[in-house]
């Protein structure tokens, strides 16, 4: 393996042209988790600071404990930089004129200040776009140092105000050191600055538009030559074009140069991605001077009444969104982690990809490119706006970097500019907040306008009236609308959108989310909204899109979210993750996941459902499967098979299961083609327990007040009450999605009962046993509840256990050992609990 320091000696020596090098600044930074004031003072000593790596944030954590919130305030990050003797100061062939050293931030969230050796170097504001400071005369032979602040702290001028996900912060993507030769070509809103596109390609005109700036920031005045050489997906020239210009010492050209028309492009497509690119060099006296190479696309886009248009041909949108942040890494993500979420949204089978709410990482952008995902990007403006210039200015300065920064990527379809802003309007609401809402929507309308006119805009707004106020501004009305989670139920999605069709027959009409959540832990076999079960958000999804696909007017859609994401305020059954996810927050696909592939894929899915392995209750269970076969038979333990045929993607079978372990095979034909798919279900039959056959399971379990199971880390179910062999108790059911402290199993406390006063649990046979209660407290005060376990229903209590609520919505636990002299049905008998009424959540009986 070839060292790092000798890796840049050969890339150095073999840039001996002085075309421009980019050096990785992610290793050896020293953090402060805390302001630091006087930290950027080269003298300042950081030998207390941790040693961290780019990329890097410092919320991965605390975004996720038992407490709401996170921190949000500044941080330091501090490092040194040795530079050798000015042979890799470009221009050396000049004597006297060094080239420039730039530092490129891909991001930092969400306010930047940069020191090069104690100077003010400037800084950015903003968290999602990337930023480039030219640092040339900052910087010295020899040891400079680089000191950063970022601070998230929440800022009224800043995008966003407000919204339902975490503003991790830090240097959470990669840093680079450019540098360039004095003749060279310079950043421009934060982009290097060459654009390229086909303006006319829509009306046959295959000739590439190229706009490039040159900078002579050298002593002397150069003759030079720009030259743009168009490059296929396979590596051959297409079309060269050039111009000369003459550049005093400190002049600068904006050159716009069309090549001759490009014979029979390739077009750019989710089917073809045939990425071209072009490489751009400068010249003077011909040496290669700078060279910058642009990913290229032919295609082209365009909307109306009856729907979306690629390369002139209709097509429906199917698609997703992304947030960019991953379990124990926060938003500090790896290049490779971040293509490895485009593959899997690729491999779900969608076409489209929202990136949601917030530019993301150029890995992305590249990806969605070369894998062929067509996307919507957009700026953080969410849910409120600040009625200030400031604020504004910001809004559309971020938007115009964002597009520059991307403009070179085929993917990019969509430019978006604000979610949800007016679904919840301030109260009271600030005098003309609506209207300016309106005009600041204007005015990034105009803004992309400007900037780019070959691309849609689009907003993302809710069915709050209000919106209609401002949706009319952007090319596609797209509408982020969940019914059947947080309302109504999903049959009523095509009502909405068929009356929205109806009055407004020519507008584009887009569905950018949908989506329910869903926790692996919770199963329900009679789904209802909000519930957190696997199988409501299959059936959501499952109707949902067919809802979308029946209806080919419409733009096209996206589920909300592809991946489970963090939002800290956020209380679903997972403190602080948004749970609406095919994929779970580590990226491990849920079976919703394979729903979508089955109803999207041409080729062979099949697969057994993996998130509810662990049953209990009766022996008739269903078991779904996801597929895209044209017949299906599935066997148990070797058995012969049941034959079932797939609605779209979805089977479900009823069977009968053993006790114990219960191997499922599938088997999906093609024609002539079989595939298979294999899971091992685990049943513990619980009536079984409390006849205390030699089928009797060691323990079981209750959830109670719920309609749905939950299935605890060592594969324990608790039941729903449906699937008890007893009756529940009869204090009234209570269901919150308040956050439980002390628990991770938030989701089996959610649901509960008041505490009666006594609960028969059913008959047992004579033995020893284990109980165990969960419980919440629900009022201010600490309560204690007393649990007397009675044998005989007059009878003096053979144990009992204790429930000290100490705290408001924690989880407790409490146990006791009874054993029965003979077959009973023991009583439970609750005492003290003053107050608001303790809730009971679970029970656990073991025999011992
Ligand atoms: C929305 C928002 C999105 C939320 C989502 C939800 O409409 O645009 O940011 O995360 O709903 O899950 O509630
Ligand atoms: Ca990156």
């Amino acid at each position: 393996m070839i060292g790092r320091a000798l890796l840049l000696a050969l890339l150095t020596a073999a840039s001996a042209s002085a075309q421009r090098t980019q050096t990785s600044l992610n290793d050896a930074w020293r953090f402060w988790n805390a302001d630091a004031p006087g930290a950027e003072a080269p003298a300042f000593d950081d030998g207390a600071w941790d040693r961290v790596d780019l990329p890097h944030t410092w919320n991965a954590e605390d975004a996720f404990d038992d407490e709401p919130g996170y921190r949000r305030g500044a941080g330091w990050y501090r490092r040194t930089l040795r530079l050798g003797p000015s042979t890799s100061l470009r221009g050396a062939a000049e004597a006297g004129t060094p080239g420039r050293r730039f530092l490129h931030f891909e991001g930092a969230n969400q306010v930047a200040d940069v020191w090069v050796n104690g100077q003010d170097v400037g800084g950015h504001v903003g968290g999602y776009t990337a930023f480039v400071l030219d640092v040339t005369d900052a910087l010295r032979e020899g040891e400079n140092v680089i000191a950063v602040r970022v601070d998230n702290s929440h800022n009224p001028d800043i995008p966003p105000l407000d919204a339902d996900f975490t503003f991790y912060g830090g240097i959470y993507r990669d840093v680079w050191l450019i540098e360039t030769d004095p003749v060279h070509i310079p950043f421009r809103g934060n982009a290097t600055n060459a654009w390229f596109d086909t303006p006319g390609l829509a009306e046959g005109d295959t000739r590439v538009r190229a706009r490039a700036r040159v900078t002579n920031s050298g002593g002397i005045p150069v003759t030079v030559e720009l030259a743009h050489r168009l490059i296929d997906p396979d590596g051959a020239e297409v079309t060269a074009w050039s111009t000369t210009h003459e550049l005093r010492p400190g002049g600068a050209v904006l050159d716009e140069e069309w090549s001759e028309p490009v014979e029979a492009p390739r077009l750019w497509s989710p089917e073809t991605p045939h990425v071209y690119r072009v490489e751009t060099r400068v010249e003077v006296d011909g040496e290669t001077r700078d060279l910058v190479t642009s990913p290229f696309g032919f295609r082209w886009v365009a909307v109306d009444g009856d729907g979306f248009m690629l390369n002139g041909e209709r097509r429906q949108l199917h698609g997703t969104n992304r947030h960019q942040d991953v379990e124990g890494d926060g938003n500090a993500l790896p290049d490779d982690l971040h293509r490895r979420d485009v593959r899997l949204v690729k491999e779900t089978g969608f076409d489209f990809l929202r990136l949601a709410h917030y530019p993301q990482d150029e890995a992305v952008l590249h990806e969605t490119d070369r894998l062929g995902l067509m996307v919507w990007e957009e700026i953080p403006v969410v849910n409120t706006i600040t009625q200030s210039e400031a604020f504004a200015q910001n809004a559309e300065q971020r938007l115009r970097e964002m597009i520059v920064q991307h403009y070179n990527h085929p993917s990019v379809v969509i430019w978006g500019y604000m979610n949800e802003i007016l679904l919840r309007i301030p109260n009271p609401t600030p005098e003309g907040y609506v209207d300016d809402v309106r005009a600041l929507a204007e005015r990034l309308e105009r803004g992309v306008e400007e900037v780019d006119p070959t691309r849609l805009t689009a907003m993302a707004v809710s069915f709050n009236e209000a919106e209609y106020r401002i949706a009319d501004v952007s090319d596609i009305f797209a509408f982020n609308l969940y019914f059947g989670w947080y309302h109504d139920t999903f049959a009523d999605l095509g009502v909405f959108m068929d009356s929205l069709h109806a009055a407004h027959p020519d507008v584009p009409l887009m569905l950018s989310e949908y989506g329910a959540g869903s926790d692996e832990r919770v199963h329900a076999d009679r789904p209802v909204r909000f519930d957190f079960s696997t199988e409501h958000a299959e059936n959501f999804h499952h109707a949902s899109f067919q809802t979308v696909r029946d209806r080919p007017w419409m733009v096209g859609s996206a589920v909300w979210n592809q991946f489970d994401f963090g939002s800290a305020g956020r209380q679903d059954t997972k403190d602080g993750i948004n749970q609406k996810g095919l994929h779970f927050f580590d990226r491990t696909p849920k079976d919703v996941a394979f729903l979508y592939r089955a109803m999207l894929l041409d080729e062979p899915v099949i697969r057994v459902e993996r998130d509810h392995l662990h049953r209990a209750g009766p022996r008739r269970q269903s078991v779904r499967v996801f597929t895209n076969a044209a017949e299906l038979g599935l066997s148990l333990d070797g058995g012969p098979p049941m034959r079932g045929v797939p609605d779209d993607g979805l089977a479900v079978f009823e069977v009968e299961l053993a006790p114990g372990a219960n191997r499922v095979d599938v088997m999906g034909l093609w024609g002539d083609a079989m595939h298979h798919d294999t899971a091992t279900l685990h049943y513990t039959d619980t009536g079984a327990f409390f006849e205390g056959g030699p089928d009797a399971p060691p323990e079981v379990a209750l959830n109670v007040g719920a309609d749905h199971s939950f299935t605890g880390p060592s594969g324990l179910v608790y039941v729903a009450e449906a699937d008890w062999p007893g009756a529940a108790p009869d204090g009234e059911a209570r269901r919150t999605h308040h956050r439980i402290g002390a628990t991770e199993d938030d989701a089996r406390f959610q649901s509960a009962r008041e505490m009666p006063e006594a609960w028969t649990l059913p008959v047992l046979p004579a033995g020893a046993y284990d109980l165990t209660l969960g419980a919440v407290g629900t009022g201010e005060a600490p309560q204690t509840v007393a649990v007397d376990v009675v044998a005989t229903p007059l009878g003096s209590p053979v144990g009992t256990l204790r429930l000290d609520l100490a705290e408001r919505w924690r989880a407790v636990e409490g146990r006791v050992r009874f054993t029965l002299p003979e077959r009973a049905a023991p009583v439970l008998r609750f005492s003290g609990g003053d107050g608001a009424p303790p809730v009971l959540s679970t029970l656990v009986l073991r025999r011992l």
